[in-house]
């Protein structure tokens, strides 16, 4: 029939997927397409996967948020709920706590640093060397996003940390912020 697409998923793979999981046709074929951009060879490596890894522990940690190692019911709905929703001030909430990674209230530029680098390493390699030069390494996305973004905004009231609500003016409606916040380059 030939009814996969070129570069599309194999149909056996697709069904049997549907048959051991219970996703749907579009959400298998999305992943798909994003595994394949991530990983052109069609294979995660160890390296690839500890660099998926610390992007993740990441996320998990910002899910986590009586820090007791765990997901309860009631964080893992809030999760859900602050990923999937269409409101971008709940996504700019939860990338906040993203990146308030020792969870103080306040966002400081070693913590853009290490967000920075987990981010970068998500970039799939081709489109890593068509980065503007000013954001094409981890250090400078987030010297870009700290003094430009963050830390200029505020400066005149403390330079060294931003609080939630400034995180969220400073990157809401800027698209070059959000792009620096973000991995899925479209
Ligand atoms: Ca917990
Ligand atoms: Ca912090």
């Amino acid at each position: 029939m030939g009814n996969a697409q070129s570069g599309g998923i194999p149909r056996e793979i697709l069904d049997d997927l549907k048959l051991t999981t219970r996703f749907s046709d579009s959400e298998i074929t999305q992943w798909y397409e994003n595994f394949q951009k991530q990983c052109p060879t069609g294979r995660i490596t160890l390296q690839q996967f500890e660099e998926i890894y610390a992007y993740a522990q990441h996320v998990f940690r910002s899910f986590d948020t009586n820090d007791d190692g765990t997901l309860d019911f009631k964080e893992y709905v809030v999760a859900l709920h602050m990923t999937s929703s269409g409101k971008s001030t709940l996504k700019l909430e939860w990338a906040f706590s993203l990146f308030d990674v020792d969870k103080n209230g306040y966002v400081t530029k070693p913590e853009v640093t290490e967000l920075s680098q987990a981010i970068f390493d998500l970039i799939p390699k081709e489109k890593q060397a068509n980065l503007p030069s000013d954001e094409s390494t981890p250090e400078k996305r987030a010297e870009k996003l700290w003094r430009k973004h963050l830390q200029s905004r505020f400066s005149l009231t403390h330079a060294e940390r931003v609080a939630e609500g400034e995180f969220i003016q400073a990157i809401q409606s800027n698209e070059a912020a959000l792009r620096l916040i973000q991995y899925d380059h479209k």
